[in-house]
């Protein structure tokens, strides 16, 4: 862009030059964003491989029995909330079944997951189609939608890249998907309506109890309750799938749920994949700011003191280990900033370096549609929008097909 600007200036379109520069800052809510690399902040991220006494993790074991609990510990106490873990009862009602769906190549189910807890029950609403070629139980691909119904839509009267079901069929999984807002409407006068103020109420006074974001994570954990009953699908491979806000929540819940065999982040952004000590487009304090309501109380306080939070993203990133893990940004969507989400995956390698000492990625972010896939990290720079497209999905499908 700078090379862009000189010449342009040199040949005399200066106004057009001051358009096709790319602007380094921006103002929200009466805060400055920066998209300048060169005033990113030096920071120091939290040891990755330190517990909190401060000893080095050098061996899975200690990685699994103290390090990974203490950092799934340090998220619910001052990010994402505690999950309640307990409820008294879970049923699934099969509401309606189309064995032959998509002109005979898949079998519908939609599927009521209700859950109970002391005499108030919530209801998730999944859409699951399997593929009819395969006699096995299939891999799946679970999207977690925050954007309209339509994008899921059982009846296939609309399609949607956001949710290609037909593409991911032809490839051999089944596709499953889930409306967050039958967890928590996505919006901050009504999100507490659903598991929250039915289930855990309690939760709703607890500076670290979960919000939205920990709603919604619950929900992909009960579709995953539900898939060690049908025997259609195998659970032992199912892929968390996630875009934006799903993004951070696809993150959390695979974070918490090993049952998830795979995480994908989509343009996760702030509290998803990308370094929040980096300050580069949507920062910590506008995200309280904006969305407060997806994360608990306790975050709040780094709105104005990041470099003061026990964590960073690549910590999460971690905690996938060994796990697949699938990672996308957008060229034109600095607001969640493409390479403090690859420095993230960067960072969280020496989690995954336990499990395989080969391992390594590429220092420098990748070029745009070049992705980089080494053993069970994936990570691609696409061109375009903030979005969750073919483009996408076409990738991780192919990502999985030697991984999940
Ligand atoms: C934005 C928000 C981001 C991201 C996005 C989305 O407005 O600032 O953190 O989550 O919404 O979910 O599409």
């Amino acid at each position: 862009m700078k090379i862009l600007s000189k010449v342009l200036v040199a040949s005399g379109l200066c106004f057009y030059a001051t358009l096709a520069v790319a602007q380094k800052t921006d103002q929200f809510m009466g805060e400055i964003v920066n998209y300048d690399e060169e005033t990113v902040p030096s920071y120091e991220l939290p040891a990755l491989l330190k517990t909190n006494k401060g000893r080095q993790v050098s061996n899975i074991g200690t990685w699994e029995k103290v390090r990974r609990p203490e950092i799934i510990q340090l998220f619910e106490e001052n990010v994402y909330g505690y999950t309640p873990k307990k409820f008294d009862s879970i049923r699934y009602l099969v509401t309606n079944e189309v064995p032959d769906a998509m002109g005979g190549r898949a079998h519908l189910k939609e599927v009521a997951i209700r859950v109970w807890n002391k005499g108030n029950s919530v209801t998730i609403n999944l859409v699951l189609f399997t593929p009819n070629k395969s006699r096995q139980p299939a891999p799946v691909f679970l999207l977690i939608n925050n954007r309209g119904k339509r994008n899921t839509d059982p009846t296939r009267a609309m399609k949607s890249e956001f949710w290609p079901a037909e593409m991911v069929i032809d490839s051999g999984y089944a596709v499953a998907a889930f409306h967050v807002s039958d967890a928590a409407p996505d919006n901050k006068t009504d999100y507490s309506h659903g598991v929250l103020d039915q289930l855990y109420p309690e939760v709703l006074q607890q500076a670290n109890g979960m919000k939205a974001i920990g709603a919604w994570a619950w929900a992909a954990s009960r579709v995953m309750d539900y898939f060690t009953t049908d025997k259609a699908v195998n659970a032992k491979r199912v892929a968390l799938v996630g875009h934006s806000r799903g993004g951070k929540t696809a993150l959390w819940a695979g974070a918490q749920d090993q049952r998830f065999a795979m995480v994908v982040s989509s343009c996760s952004g702030s509290t998803g994949a990308s370094l929040a000590r980096r300050k580069y487009g949507e920062t910590v304090s506008l995200i309280n700011k904006q969305f407060g309501y997806w994360f608990n109380d306790n975050y709040k306080q780094f709105s104005k003191n990041v470099d003061a939070l026990p964590v960073d993203q690549h910590m999460l990133i971690a905690l996938m280990a060994p796990r697949p893990v699938y990672t996308t940004n957008a060229a034109q969507d600095r607001w969640a900033d493409p390479r403090g989400s690859y420095l993230s995956v960067v960072n969280a390698l020496p989690a995954f370096r336990l499990y395989d000492g080969q391992l390594t990625l590429p220092s420098e972010m990748p070029a745009l549609n070049e992705p980089v896939w080494r053993s069970v990290i994936g990570y691609h720079f696409r061109q375009g929008k903030h979005d969750l497209n073919v483009y996408d999905w076409s990738a991780v499908i192919k990502f999985a097909q030697t991984r999940l």
